[in-house]
């Protein structure tokens, strides 16, 4: 009988998967195992054999299960340890680009814009794209009667029947943000508003929904050299030459005076766009001094302060320097044009990584 402890706690031991286990737990305990088969020659022993032999193959009964059971355990911990290793995984391991989604060219453009104006001191402000019509139409210097309010094609909210008020509006510029952040921050300041803004046109050219950017600098003794500086360097930074020649146009806004349009020289030589060179001139952005009545809309004495605003398309910029050729598809979510003209999410803009790669 020890001999068959020996051989069965050896052969479990050994064993190297379940069905092995199996095989010896029939083979010694089963119906007709051999320990089965010891336990029935019981009956035909003396009760004094009996009583000695008995509680030894119950003994060894469960030593045997208990072999059976601790073994069994180990192999399935084995197998777990196996598996862990196989399939492990490093998730601080960046993904893989291409494969995932893709940046969009109006948040990538967004973040180039951001961080080259964070270079000359500019802050990031955000504000509501549902507006009070004060804030999107009145503290910039645009009464009620004023035809910029009709040409602006503004989408209304509805207020409730009987409520008289005048109805929020989807701000069609960021400019609203650039008057909460005077409010908030008063002078001098420096902000840029990015943003999506809402005019109810929709052609080649427009969409409903489309991105600006808008910068305002307030200081005691601001002019527009430094605006033409600053635009300067932005246009420089943005397009990655090294030279450029802006065109002031006189304008016309009801927010600033003086107001100029700017225009970049450029040739459009082979249907590429080249900046700083050739004889044609692209408008890229409306700017001015900040009226006086908009000045004392955010809280601030025209008196003691100025300062310069600027507003520009982001879609159109992008389309610019990317040479994406329909405004339209930026909206359309299509897949295949996102990978085409998507950035990968490992190509952050940074002025000395290089804005594009
Ligand atoms: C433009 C053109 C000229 C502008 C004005 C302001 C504010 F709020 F400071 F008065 N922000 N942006 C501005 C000025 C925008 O867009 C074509």
């Amino acid at each position: 009988m020890s001999d068959l402890r020996e051989t069965y706690l050896k052969a479990i031991a050994g064993a190297g998967d379940e069905a092995t286990l199996e095989a010896l737990r029939v083979q010694a305990l089963g119906k007709k195992g051999e320990i089965s088969l010891a336990m029935r020659e019981l009956g035909r022993m003396s009760a004094e054999e009996r009583q000695e032999a008995g509680p030894r193959l119950n003994a060894l009964k469960d030593e045997i299960n208990s072999a059976l059971a601790a073994k069994k355990q180990g192999l399935a911990d084995a197998a777990l340890d196996e598996r862990l290793r196989g399939e492990w995984l490093d998730v601080t391991l960046p993904a893989r680009p291409r494969r995932q989604g893709t940046i969009h060219p109006v948040s990538q453009v967004t973040e180039e814009v951001t961080a080259i104006f964070a270079d000359m001191g500019f802050a990031v402000a955000e504000g509501p794209q549902i507006e009070s019509d004060w804030y999107n139409f009145d503290a910039l210097n645009i009464p009620g009667h004023h035809p910029a309010r009709a040409e602006m094609d503004t989408f209304y909210t509805h207020r409730a029947d009987g409520d008289d008020r005048p109805p929020h509006v989807l701000r069609t510029h960021t400019s609203p943000v650039q008057i909460r952040a005077m409010q908030m921050q008063g002078a001098p300041i420096r902000v840029i508003a990015p943003g999506r803004v809402y005019r109810a046109d929709y052609d080649q050219t427009h969409t409903p929904m489309f991105h600006q950017v808008e910068g305002l600098a307030i200081d005691r003794d601001i002019s527009m050299a430094n605006l033409k500086w600053v635009l300067e360097e932005f246009v420089k930074a943005f397009f990655e030459v090294d030279a450029v020649d802006l065109r002031f146009r006189a304008s016309h806004f009801p927010f600033t005076e003086p107001s100029a349009e700017v225009d970049i020289r450029c040739s459009w030589e082979g249907g590429t766009l080249k900046v700083g060179e050739g004889d044609d001139w692209l408008e890229i952005l409306g700017s001015g001094m900040v009226h006086p009545h908009v000045l004392r809309a955010g809280g601030i004495d025209p008196e003691q302060w100025q300062g310069f605003a600027f507003g520009m398309g982001i879609d159109r910029i992008a389309m610019l320097k990317y040479g994406i050729p329909d405004l339209r598809a930026f909206f359309d979510s299509d897949l295949r044009w996102l990978r085409h003209y998507g950035f990968s999410a490992l190509d952050q803009p940074t002025l000395h990584g290089g804005l594009s790669r």
